[in-house]
């Protein structure tokens, strides 16, 4: 994929090494409708490059994807890669709402969509003027085009598009504290980063792996975790298109033999607390990973005593496209997110971007090879966050005595709930529509695991209410508005809620001491 003169497609770098070095017969992919071979994935990615062509869709054009974890998911994602054209996964949980603003902000010409989500897309396709094309994946495209009969009719050769190393290749979109979601743009050379540094130097992924992500492709995290990190070295990936409960999961771990499980702290609790995991010798996992929000040290300890390997726990963004401060293989410190990825480098700021003094706390910057170019469409935001070399991640950190990251929780109000971002000030604006609420705060709660959950506290408009029935009238008013996972997993009722002089809602005097 590369040459003396910049030029590589990302596509390819991460398709064509398996075929010449003799892996075209083995399963790159496995999901609901079994094994893909790496010549099934490499073809099929062509075939869907002539269909975006045919189609008339341009270089550096944007296509949204908003697909369930299935092959088609590489396909359409690799496909637009190699046409030179600008895939742009989205969360395939958010709302109507957010898919209406990200095909806006986008322009994007044309949206591939799993036809279980098509709904959330129906009401106001006609109302965005640069979409063209709607192409459904799965045996119900009502109506629209089919991308399974689109792929059937295409040549399996492509011709790659002459793309460099730094050019666009792909934005995946991130929440903020205000406002609708940002799209990180992301460079052809950042994928074969993370691979490099983080996937094969740092945990030591291999050919003979079979991997498993429970987060979705369509996070950075599943992205690597899922297609580009087993692409880059010839292992399978295993795909799992349904949410990722206790029992799927370890249905995966126990008959689908995956060698590495990448997971989130919260779902960790969460199969440790089934009772359905595998023990030693009734799995085949070499090491699991985790990231998304910090992990705590006694899950992993249950984690270690019940299945008998390790989590390396890790922290990346969205914009710096995955992990750079880790746990090892043979190094991990519990309660400490590791130390930084080789290539990477960390430092810790105070408040006016000084490094602060060694073993003090300070605000996360990194600096590495995979970062993301800026936000598309914010340019506020976007100098706020890409400052030259330095990525700002928004989290607190300080080193312990040997040098281990100790993360020490967030710059700014955002929650991380499950390991994806949870603005409160989302959350408010839901629950102050409801007639009883007359105000509302959101802050973060540790749970049993001591993992951040939202919490609501309220001041009602009327002073006689039943408490349970109208919080639990709240949490699914929340959810019927948000994306489910943004709902206040507690309520209480204050009269009146702790503000600055200048009526600004003072959060830090709601949260529990930690
Ligand atoms: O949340 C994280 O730690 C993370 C890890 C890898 C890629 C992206 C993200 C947000």
């Amino acid at each position: 994929g590369t040459d003396a003169a910049g030029e590589f497609n990302a596509a390819v770098d991460l398709i064509d090494h398996n075929l010449t070095a003799g892996r075209g017969q083995k399963p790159a992919v496995i999901d609901r409708s079994g094994a893909h071979s790496y010549q099934e994935l490499s073809d099929n990615i062509n075939r869907f490059a002539n269909a975006l062509k045919q189609l008339g869709i341009q270089q550096e054009q944007r296509i949204i994807l908003c697909l369930n974890d299935t092959v088609d998911f590489p396909i359409c994602f690799l496909g637009a890669i190699k046409a030179g054209i600008i895939p742009v996964p989205i969360n395939t949980r958010f709302t109507a709402k957010d898919y209406a603003f990200i095909l806006d902000d986008s322009s994007a010409v044309a949206l591939i969509v799993s036809d279980d989500l098509l709904a959330g897309f129906e009401s106001h396709l006609k109302s965005h003027p640069a979409l063209r094309h709607v192409i459904v994946s799965g045996s119900n495209s009502a109506g629209h085009d089919s991308l399974s009969d689109m792929i059937a009719g295409q040549k399996p050769e492509f011709e790659p598009a002459r793309t460099m190393r730094d050019a666009m290749c792909f934005w995946l979109y991130t929440s903020g504290t205000t406002g609708m979601p940002k799209g990180t743009v992301h460079l052809h050379g950042s994928m074969r980063a993370t691979a490099e540094l983080y996937a094969k130097e740092t945990v030591g992924i291999r050919e003979d792996d079979v991997t498993f992500s429970a987060a979705k492709l369509f996070f950075a995290y599943g992205l690597g975790n899922g297609l580009s990190f087993p692409f880059s070295v010839g292992a399978t990936a295993i795909l799992l298109d349904g949410p990722p409960t206790p029992d799927a999961v370890c249905n995966i771990l126990r008959n689908q033999a995956p060698t590495i499980f990448y997971g989130v702290p919260t779902l960790f609790g969460m199969l440790l607390a089934s009772g359905l995991l595998p023990k030693p010798g009734e799995h085949r996992l070499r090491f699991c990973t985790s990231a998304g929000e910090a992990l705590p040290a006694e899950l992993l300890a249950r984690w270690q005593e019940q299945v008998g390997v390790d989590i390396l726990d890790g922290i990346g963004s969205t914009e710096m496209l995955h992990i750079f401060l880790s746990n090892r293989p043979g190094d991990v410190r519990p309660g400490s997110t590791g130390k930084p990825v080789k290539g990477y480098d960390i430092r810790l700021t105070d408040d006016d971007g000084h490094p602060v003094k060694p073993g003090e706390m300070g605000a996360l910057e990194i600096s590495g090879p995979s970062s993301g170019l800026m936000y598309w469409n914010r340019r506020e935001k976007s100098l706020e966050t890409f400052q030259g070399p330095w990525t700002r991640a928004g989290d607190k950190y300080r080193q312990d005595e040997d040098g281990y990251y100790i993360y020490c929780g967030r710059t700014d109000d955002m929650l991380k709930v499950g390991g994806i971002y949870v603005s409160p000030f989302e959350v408010e604006a839901a629950l102050i529509e409801h007639e009883a609420v007359l105000e509302a705060a959101v802050v973060g709660k540790a749970d049993a695991d001591k993992l951040i959950k939202p919490k609501a506290v309220i001041v009602a408009k009327e002073k006689n209410f039943d408490a349970d029935a109208l919080g639990m009238e709240l949490k699914q008013f929340v959810k019927d508005r948000l994306a489910a996972f943004k709902y206040p997993r507690w309520i209480e009722f204050v009269d009146e809620l702790p503000k600055t002089a200048t009526g600004k809602i003072q959060r830090f005097k709601l949260r529990e001491p930690e």
